[in-house]
């Protein structure tokens, strides 16, 4: 990327070529065996599996580098207008197979291993899944670079490198118990390349200084802290291109000159003090899913990487020579929710401050330039910093951002004089003690595009959450649903149904191109095709059930019904309404005669799923699901027909596991709170039916799969409001079924109560916000017609293969197209091969 513009062509073509020829030379075999012995020193030790994926990472590495290397000065000639993706987080999954796939050399690398006595697969599993993101909003960010490198769009992944990623589950005694990740301890990285030259500097506190320049003030933002931003780069290869982007990391240590004065001065504690403080920022993950902590360090985190994400925008803006004004021609930035929204602050106070631009040339710019996203109209989600914390951390932000709010109120003032509602209602400053800075509207207000991830949540964005807003500026909020990539969650997880889908469409064109799998739709009733279908579904079946044999010591039958509710452990996505409904089940089948029983449908009921450490609630419905799970699978006069378990520690491999084998996958948040949900479609490409709400994504799979391939219950979004009203008036009889279900927790079922008891509160005592109780008859109705469908074989597999056909429209490339054509106004820039 550094290299100068004025590289002789000549030389790099030449270089080029001896490389190429040197990778010719070198087969798979003696590149791994070189590195066994040259990069990690073990010639005369026999080859262990940990050391095998490493030098097997670092062939394949040697190839991806010289592809980045290229697209990098490429991009470099070509000056294309590019765009950076800012995102406080990113759920990378494993790299070995996604990098050997993109690049196309799979059969190569799985010959090679398997000539040194080893399978490639599991030299994969040897390798450490980081997780520095939470829950969809991260896995959407990395699916998002997926698509961008394989569509060949000059892209920047900017985030934090986080020391320790999300925590590891365990289950002990059926609770959950967090143990940090501390994921690059004991290996190298063979990802990541530290880029010694590349590091900013990056201020915290401090005051603010005014100096008058001819009539005008002009500030400087001086002393306080200053912490060093260091990058580390990690090549995201697209999917047989030559282009390979960046996914840039900071990290946080200690500025060196800083450290040195206090040195010299004898300050050597103070030194090492402020040398930890530093290195606290890039440190931790918060694992708190949708709610809004507002801890001073978390601010930190958010302004450490925006502040040297923006000093990298703008150094390479100006090493191309062109004046700021051009930013947003070279330039889109894509605000990943709230968390990035200091940059708008950052970029005013860069131009405003240190390149001495006019405010409204300034404000031009900045607003052209960013784009924010929307991810979520829960309010503990939010974020709203206090004003005081603002003042005392970033002086002349908070400076900028009263700024920017006078004049945005100037403005709503001189379109609806005298309207006191709406101005406070637009109003970036909440006026509460302590006044707080509502993040979405200075990010809405600071942009020129707003946008939800799902047709019914950016419905929802401008009517509920922002209708003043969306009055004011109509033009801005538009909607971008959600995609997948087809690389990883398909290509790589299901490998029987990739070579299905590659031999009945007639090659691989599908794996950029999934609209392609449409073909297949008119062959649903083909018995070939259903047989070939349910061939691969068993393979990922006995998979997954080999897993939960190995895990949790409990055996299934792969002719049972695989239903699955994997995601985040929260309130709205109701995994309590799931395990009430398994509860009633046990209950039913206990009742039932043995000829009953010989025509229900056997169950393995899969969870998994992290809750946030301090969320109570959420950490009883783990509990009780195990509790749940002990009962049942240890009753004899159960047997197969049902299984419960919970599998621990979710994150992207397991994933990659569970996804394909799913019969049924259950997306039952209370309609109107999932803002898209992204593993419903990852579950119905994988030929998995769905369960579910008509709330978020589901919606408009519904509509691309036909309604009637889906099993579908619940109140709907727009009668939530009314129906917790009428419910507070005048509370209806809870359901028999139901209540036969909370006395067995209650009689000790389970275990103690007590250790349920704040669970059957929130329902029975609590005014039942997420509508449990309101849904359960008509979602033991769908589990019926679930059961009735199953039976039927034929049935079942031709509405499997029909909703995977139809499921293009939720390919992140489909996305990522559309944010290129409507926000970026990005063109796509291949690297010559
Ligand atoms: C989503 C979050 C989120 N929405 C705050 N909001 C966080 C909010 O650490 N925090 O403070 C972390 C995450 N995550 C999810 O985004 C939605 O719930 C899903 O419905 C959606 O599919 C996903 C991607 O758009």
């Amino acid at each position: 990327e550094d290299e100068p513009l004025e590289l002789h062509v000549e030389e790099r073509k030449r270089q080029h070529a001896l490389a190429q020829e040197h990778l010719k030379v070198e087969p798979v075999e003696a590149s791994v065996l070189r590195h066994v012995q040259y990069t990690l020193a073990r010639r005369h030790q026999p080859l262990t599996a940990p050391d095998l994926y490493l030098a097997t990472a670092l062939s394949v590495r040697e190839r991806l580098i010289e592809r980045w290397t290229d697209t990098q000065s490429y991009y470099t000639t070509k000056d294309p207008k590019r765009v950076c993706y800012l995102s406080l987080e990113y759920l990378v999954g494993r790299c070995l197979q996604n990098t050997i796939h993109n690049l196309g050399v799979e059969n190569e690398y799985t010959r090679g291993i398997a000539a040194l006595g080893y399978e490639l697969e599991d030299l994969a599993a040897e390798e450490h899944d980081p997780a520095l993101g939470n829950g969809g909003l991260g896995r959407l960010a990395s699916c998002f670079l997926d698509s961008m490198a394989t569509l060949n769009y000059p892209a920047w992944g900017y985030g934090l490198r986080y020391r320790y990623g999300m925590f590891e589950q365990r289950i002990e005694r059926g609770q959950q118990r967090e143990v940090p990740d501390y994921w690059l301890q004991g290996h190298t990285n063979p990802w990541e390349v530290q880029r010694l030259d590349i590091s900013y500097p990056v201020r915290f506190y401090g005051h603010v200084h005014a100096v008058r320049q001819g009539c005008n003030l002009r500030y400087q933002w001086e002393g306080g802290e200053i912490v060093k931003a260091q990058a580390f780069d990690s090549p995201i290869p697209g999917y047989r291109t030559r282009n390979t982007n960046t996914m840039r990391l900071w990290s946080s240590c200690a500025w060196d000159e800083f450290d040195l004065n206090a040195f010299n001065a004898g300050q050597l504690a103070a030194a090492s003090e402020a040398r930890v403080r530093a290195e606290s920022i890039s440190a931790v993950l918060y694992p708190n899913d949708h709610t809004d902590a507002g801890k001073e360090l978390r601010l930190k985190q958010q302004f450490f990487f925006v502040s040297a994400t923006l000093q990298d925008v703008v150094r390479r803006l100006k090493r191309s020579r062109r004046p700021l004004a051009e930013l947003p021609d070279k330039v889109a930035i894509q605000l990943n929710d709230t968390h990035p929204t200091i940059a708008i602050p950052e970029l005013m106070r860069i131009m405003l401050d240190v390149e001495g631009l006019e405010w409204a040339e300034a404000w031009s710019i900045s607003t052209r330039t960013f784009a924010y996203t929307n991810h979520t109209i829960l309010p503990e989600a939010l974020e709203r910093w206090p004003v005081p914390l603002l003042e005392r951390l970033l002086p002349r932000h908070m400076q900028i951002i009263y700024e920017i709010n006078h004049r945005h109120l100037q403005e709503v003032e001189a379109r609806w004089p005298h309207d006191t509602e709406r101005l406070s209602a637009l109003s970036i400053i909440e006026e509460s003690f302590p006044k707080m800075v509502r993040m979405a509207v200075l990010a809405i207000v600071g942009s020129h595009s707003v946008n939800g991830v799902a047709e019914i949540h950016t419905g929802l964005v401008r009517t509920r959450l922002f209708p003043q807003l969306a009055d004011m500026w109509p033009e801005r909020f538009n909607n971008k649903t959600n995609g997948v990539t087809p690389r990883r969650w398909l290509l790589l997880a299901n490998p029987s149904l990739a070579a299905l889908l590659t031999k009945w469409l007639g090659g691989q064109g599908w794996v950029t191109d999934i609209e392609r799998l449409r073909i297949l739709k008119a062959h649903a009733a083909n018995p070939d095709l259903q047989q070939e279908w349910a061939a691969s579904k068993r393979v990922n079946k006995l998979r997954l059930a080999d897993y939960i044999q190995r895990h949790c010591g409990v055996e299934v039958s792969a002719d049972a019904l695989f239903d699955v509710h994997v995601k985040r452990i929260h309130e709205y996505k109701r995994q309590l309404l799931n395990i009430l409904s398994i509860v009633h089940r046990y209950n039913v089948i206990k009742a039932a005669s043995p000829e009953e029983r010989a025509h229900m449908v056997p169950h393995v009921k899969v969870f998994a799923g992290k809750a946030a450490a301090g969320y109570y609630l959420a950490k009883r419905v783990i509990h009780l699901i195990n509790s749940v799970a002990a009962v049942v699978n240890g009753d004899p006069d159960v047997g197969p027909l049902l299984k419960v378990v919970f599998l621990a520690n979710y994150n992207v491999s397991l994933a990659e596991v569970i996804i394909p084998a799913s019969d049924i996958s259950q997306h039952i948040s209370t309609a109107g709170m999932e803002a898209s949900g992204t593993s419903n479609m990852k579950f119905a490409l994988n030929g998995g039916l769905i369960l579910g709400t008509m709330d978020g994504a589901n919606i408009e799979i519904a509509d691309a799969i036909g309604r009637h391939n889906m099993f579908v219950f619940g109140a709907a979004a727009e009668d939530t409001d009314g129906l917790r009203r009428e419910m507070a008036y005048q509370p209806p009889p809870t359901d028999e079924r139901l209540q036969q279900v909370y006395s067995c927790i209650e009689a000790g079922a389970f275990g103690p109560a007590s250790d349920f008891r704040a669970i059957l509160d929130s329902l029975q005592h609590g005014n039942d916000f997420y509508l449990l109780a309101h849904d359960f008859p008509s979602y033991l109705e769908a589990q019926a017609e679930v059961d009735r469908v199953f039976v039927n074989k034929a049935d079942w597999i031709h509405r499997s293969i029909v909703s995977a056909s139809c499921m293009g429209r939720f390919s992140s490339d489909r996305t990522i197209s559309e944010y290129a054509a409507n926000i970026w106004h990005l063109e796509a820039v291949p690297c010559p091969e």
